[in-house]
């Protein structure tokens, strides 16, 4: 048994922003969620990195090579033990394609405000505005 203190598990999900715009990427599960728009992203493995984790996901979901940045927004609580956050992530090499999802799409900031985006993503908005109006 470990002293240590459990550390809550991590869904990461990335924010890609280029000429001034953010990658969107429409769900297609679990049911609750199809149809609603995302930070595209997963779960982080046992002994992963966030940092890891998120070019893993974004390589299975979108088939592109991306370096993680810097935290944005505020921890989303999903479930006991399993947090949601955000982060920065840099194309590398490779085009986003919907891999996992069912369309992406790269929004401006009026355009953001107007997608349905999963509940827990919401939290994001004000820091990814600020984003978009600054590029
Ligand atoms: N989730 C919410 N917002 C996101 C991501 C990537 C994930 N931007 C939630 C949806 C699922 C859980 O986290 O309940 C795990 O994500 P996934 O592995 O189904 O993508
Ligand atoms: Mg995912």
């Amino acid at each position: 048994m470990s002293d240590a203190p459990a550390r809550d598990r991590e869904v990461v999900a990335g924010a890609i922003f280029r000429e001034g715009r953010l990658l969107l990427a429409q769900r297609t599960s679990p049911p609750a969620l199809a149809g609603r728009w995302e930070l595209p992203g997963g779960k982080v493995e046992e002994f992963e990195s966030p940092q890891n984790a998120l070019a893993r996901e974004l390589l299975e979901e979108l088939a592109v090579e991306v370096r993680c940045g810097a935290r944005i927004g505020v921890d989303v609580p999903l479930s006991p033990g399993l947090v949601l956050r955000a982060y920065r992530a840099e194309l590398v090499s490779g085009e986003p394609v919907a891999l996992d999802h069912a369309q992406l799409t790269w929004v401006d900031a009026e355009e953001l405000l107007s997608m349905d985006l999963v509940d827990n993503d919401r939290a994001w908005i004000p820091e990814l505005l600020a984003e978009l109006s600054a590029l």
